[in-house]
């Protein structure tokens, strides 16, 4: 269709008839893979203006050709990821420990990518259904990559590799039906976890809030695997990592989580792209626990069981150091897709445990890549390439990039005195311990308490983390269709907390419990209080964003010292109207909105305002846009500040005589002042009991 519009400056219609820019401001030329600079990339060659497209057509050919294969295949676990460059600064050495060097110098400065990912879920999937996050580091050290490949759940579902396919097909959709699509809440996974009881304390985690994360800017991330730090005199010892959001850790609510899927399907990832576009750089510390073998011995269970933690009030986390993450891909494909993590990416100084999921994983992350980047160079590919020099004599493949020279593939050699040599400073696997001599199929007696952990889990947590246990064991377990396998899974609770089976039955509304009896009977373990996120919240509402709903004739000179008093804290405002095009205020300047209210529910922010005129409380509220708005808020546990006219609102969303703590009138500065004091601590745990029973 020809366009009716008149071309501006350096725009002009093609011959097809449609407004295209013909120079870039570059300068530069379009041109094909070959080089070739393109005349006319609008229409394809063809027999007469309406006759058949001709064969020789190689521009059209090409630039099809490569679109049919702009896809790879996706990862089988972690498929949906977002990714951002940093770096990585030690703050206290830990050379006595190790020999890794970007653990020993403090003035160093190490290059890092990092990945956070879902797991169940496709590529193009939602970004907050109940899932493990993956949180994977490549270090790129002067000694070679170092990739942290970990979760932000610091135990897993299982002791043994080869359980891992079985898992992963548990909880993937069903074959058969092709659903649910990045859901654990249906028959195939309880079915599977419910006949493994190893999987029981996992299960706590992915139940509780850890599962459904506020921000990706906002988790904790844990190597979970135990590896070994081995020091310049050979001295070895167990290390497990951990990373500390600075921001705090902090979730969403489920009923948040589920809405915000529908709301804003990308609402982590882009989050995470807002906050570094904007300079707000995320940043996590960086820990090590460390015990010598004698400890690890006398600890209460394996340390090679990967179902199992070392609470920190046992052992502590030191932090030595911070990762800071300033820089957004330029391209999502070549970076994000295209980086490849693999466990086995050490350095010298960090060495494996003989965990025996750790141990499989070493086979599983190579090979997968094989498959997905297409052969074995893909460590050419940019974000994947050390930044050290690397040099061998592995030759030729798919796919490659670099050019070798000279005659001499091999080593030994003597036709190349200049190539490459080994070096006794390069990576060298140090003894670890006695090894049994016979060849076994077995699990460890060690690995046999799968319920004691689980509990300390529950018994650590506050009550509204328990009571949101409750409701999503009770909701996964309502969406299975089999009968047995709820039982069976009543079975695994009622071993874990009689409260939590209790709760959970109630919320189903059955009594139908199928008991099992444990391979070992749990022990009482002290609770560790620093699992829990809510007891360890900090008070700030750094990184937070908070949404002022306004109608027309709000005083603006007080909306600013609002979003001042908000900026003051590091938070955000953001204005969301009726309309998009905003709102006039009370001096008759116009406001554009940072959103219409149609596209921005109150579930995206962390707190929220009501400023509205008497005419426009009226107005707002014959919206149900506005009274979902508002009644969300309050439901989801928000602090709301509002003024004298917003209060109709409320009203009329069925809250009049409910007004809480967390309801603050904000007409003057010490509103401003009560509001923003209140929102620190981000949501009234009060209120839930009183809008919401588990189940
Ligand atoms: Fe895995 C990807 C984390 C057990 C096999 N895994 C993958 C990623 C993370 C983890 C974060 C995504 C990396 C990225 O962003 O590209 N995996 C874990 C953790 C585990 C774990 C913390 C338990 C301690 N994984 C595990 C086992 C196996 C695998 C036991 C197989 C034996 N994982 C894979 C994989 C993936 C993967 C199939 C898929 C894509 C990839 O590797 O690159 O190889």
């Amino acid at each position: 269709m020809p366009s009716s519009r008149t071309p501006g400056p350096k725009q002009q219609h093609g011959s097809g008839g449609e407004l295209h820019q013909k120079s870039g401001k570059s300068g530069e030329n379009l041109t094909t893979n070959q080089g070739i600079e393109i005349s006319d990339n609008q229409n394809s060659l063809k027999s007469g203006t309406r006759g058949p497209t001709l064969l020789e057509d190689f521009l059209l050919r090409e630039k099809i050709t490569h679109f049919d294969h702009e896809r790879i295949p996706e990862r089988i676990v972690h498929a949906r990821g977002s990714g951002a460059h940093g770096y990585f600064e030690l703050n206290k050495s830990l050379r006595h420990l190790t020999k890794a060097t970007f653990l020993q110098d403090t003035r160093k400065r190490t290059e890092v990518f990092v990945r956070f990912s879902t797991v169940a879920g496709g590529a193009g999937s939602v970004d907050l259904p109940r899932d493990v996050r993956g949180f994977a580091v490549k270090f790129y050290t002067d000694q070679g990559n170092f990739d942290l490949v970990g979760n932000n759940i610091p135990v897993f579902f299982i002791q043994d590799a080869v359980k891992f396919p079985d898992l992963v097909h548990s909880v993937k959709m069903e074959p058969d039906r092709g659903f649910p699509q990045n859901a654990s809440a249906h028959d195939t996974f309880w079915d599977f976890v419910s006949l493994m009881p190893e999987s029981m304390h996992m299960l706590m985690w992915v139940m509780s809030d850890r599962a459904i994360p506020r921000s990706l800017r906002m988790i904790e991330g844990f190597g979970v695997n135990t590896f070994r730090f081995v020091n310049a005199e050979g001295e070895s010892n167990f290390v497990k990592f951990h990373w500390r959001p600075v921001l705090g850790a902090a979730s969403v609510l489920w009923d948040e989580a589920v809405k915000i899927n529908g709301a804003d399907q990308d609402f982590h990832r882009r989050d995470l792209w807002k906050a570094i576009d904007s300079g707000n750089f995320p940043e996590f510390e960086f820990g090590v626990q460390v015990l010598d073998d004698r400890a690890a011995a006398e600890l209460e269970f394996d340390i090679l069981d990967a179902t199992k933690l070392i609470p920190e009030e046992m052992v502590p986390v030191q932090i030595v150091g911070k990762m800071v993450l300033d820089r957004n891909p330029d391209n999502f494909f070549a970076e994000t897709e295209q980086v490849a993590f693999h466990p086995a990416n050490l350095v010298p100084g960090i060495e494996f445990s003989d965990d025996p999921l750790l141990q499989g994983r070493l086979f599983s992350y190579l090979d997968t890549q094989l498959s997905r980047l297409g052969g074995a160079n893909f460590h050419e590919i940019p974000v994947n390439r050390p930044r050290c020099p690397m040099r061998n004599f592995q030759r030729d493949g798919m796919r490659r990039m670099d050019v070798p020279k000279g005659r001499v593939a091999y080593e030994p050699n003597s036709l190349a005195p200049d190539g490459p040599r080994e070096t006794p400073s390069g990576f060298v696997t140090h003894p670890q311990g006695d090894f049994g001599s016979e060849k076994v199929r077995e699990r460890s007696a060690t690995f046999k308490d799968h319920y004691s952990q689980a509990r300390m889990f529950f018994n650590s947590m506050s009550e509204p983390e328990q009571r949101h246990i409750v409701s999503a064991f009770a909701f996964e377990l309502g969406k299975v269709e089999t009968p047995a396998i709820r039982k069976r899974m009543l079975g695994h609770l009622a071993i874990i907390d009689k409260t939590l089976c209790g709760g959970v039955s109630k919320a189903l509304g059955t009594n139908e419990i199928d008991p099992i009896t444990p391979a070992l009977e749990p022990r009482d373990l002290a609770p560790s209080p620093a699992l829990s996120l809510i007891k360890k919240a900090p008070a700030t509402l750094r990184g937070r964003t908070i949404g002022v709903l306004l109608s027309n004739g709000v005083d603006g000179g007080f909306l600013k010292r609002l979003k001042k008093a908000i900026e003051a804290e590091g938070a955000e405002m953001a204005v969301v109207c009726r309309k998009i095009g905003g709102v006039t205020l009370s001096d008759k300047i116009k406001l554009p909105a940072d959103h219409a209210l149609s596209a921005a529910p109150s579930v995206i922010f962390d707190a929220v305002a009501i400023l509205t005129s008497d005419e426009g409380a009226n107005e707002l509220a014959e919206e149900a846009a506005a009274i979902d708005w508002v009644r969300d808020a309050f439901g989801h546990l928000k602090v709301i500040g509002l003024n004298g006219p917003s209060v109709a609102l409320l009203n009329k969303a069925g809250l009049s005589g409910m007004f809480d703590e967390g309801v603050i009138t904000i007409e003057d500065a010490a509103g401003i002042e009560a509001y923003i004091r209140m929102a620190k601590h981000q949501r009234i745990w009060d209120r839930e009991p009183k809008v919401r029973s588990p189940g």
